[in-house]
């Protein structure tokens, strides 16, 4: 029979359209492997870098009123020593490594070491809304993004998608100039800068004091981002930001999205939030009569 769910996403072939967002359980093939065991269509690791960096201090994750805010400061083992353990383990779904770095050539040498492995895809993290020298900073600027873009993929020729920043006032023109350079696909969005504050201290709760927001709160931000990005460029985007039940995948597909990414609502779910997403799916494409999941891909778009 048919796999309704079946999906490519610039050029990646798909089991169904959810993938592990950056950032959780990302950090070992272990745990990679227990969600690629739990139905996720593709996974994602967590950023990593040239050099291996500790993260700050904690607390680095608080709990808030419809999301969790977190400012873990990048902690990651270096990509070298992530490889290594690829080497001497097999996931059963495509693997997207995420990279950041420093400065466009920094992501080019990054990228390099990426393809030694068995890497299906690389996502390019020009996000992170509070680490100084990378993530939002750089990936603010447009012409930043072209130069970083052009710039590995002038070295590797695999899939590349670019994980964008929702703080901006316009993230089209950030998905405009990835697209230019290069890239194959958009991620949408990266967590929304925030804070929170503990009254009886008066002090802001996290150790980095401003962290970034991810989780239901943000889903109609990164919906509008994903709507708006759909209109403007021909590349796949992949929906990220509060996806947390079948009905809110949907949502994300129907704006535009070529397949969504599911973090924060692990936290609430566990691992069974992929299969919930994924049958839940499945049971609506046949119940409205449509062959493939890609039929819903920017149906809220058409008349
Ligand atoms: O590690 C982090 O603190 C982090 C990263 Br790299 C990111 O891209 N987004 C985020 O919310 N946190």
């Amino acid at each position: 029979m048919k796999n309704v769910l079946e999906t490519d996403v610039a050029g990646l072939k798909l089991k169904n359209p959810t993938m592990l967002a950056a950032g959780i359980l990302g950090l070992s093939m272990e745990s990679l492997m227990s969600v690629a065991n739990a139905g996720a269509g593709a996974v994602v690791s967590k950023s990593l870098g040239i050099e291996p960096r500790h993260g700050y201090g904690n607390p680095t994750v608080v709990q808030v009123e419809g999301g969790v805010l977190n400012a873990m400061g990048l902690p990651n083992p270096g990509i070298q020593v992530f490889i290594q353990e690829m080497a001497e383990n097999r996931l059963t779904v495509p693997l997207i490594l995420s990279l950041y770095a420093f400065a466009p050539k920094e992501f080019a040498t990054a990228a390099t070491k990426a393809s030694t492995a068995e890497v299906n895809g690389l996502e390019l993290n020009v996000s992170c809304p509070h680490a100084s020298g990378t993530g939002q900073e750089l990936g603010r600027d447009p012409k930043l993004i072209m130069d970083i873009v052009k710039a590995v993929r002038e070295t590797v020729n695999m899939p590349l998608f670019v994980k964008l920043t929702p703080n901006v006032t316009d993230i089209v023109g950030l998905a405009k100039a990835a697209e230019k350079a290069g890239a194959s696909g958009i991620t949408a969005i990266n967590t929304v800068k925030a804070m929170a504050i503990d009254i009886e201290t008066s002090k802001p709760i996290l150790a980095n004091i401003i962290g970034g927001l991810s989780g239901s709160a943000v889903r109609p931000i990164a919906l509008r981002c994903v709507y708006e990005i759909y209109e403007s460029v021909k590349i796949p985007i992949i929906g990220c930001g509060g996806v947390d039940s079948w009905q809110t995948a949907v949502q994300f597909l129907q704006a535009g999205a070529s397949a969504v990414q599911i973090g924060t609502a692990i936290a609430t779910k566990g691992l069974s939030i992929f299969r919930e997403v994924n049958d839940g799916v499945e049971r609506f494409l046949k119940r409205k009569s449509y062959g493939s999941v890609k039929e819903i891909v920017g149906l809220s778009h058409r008349s």
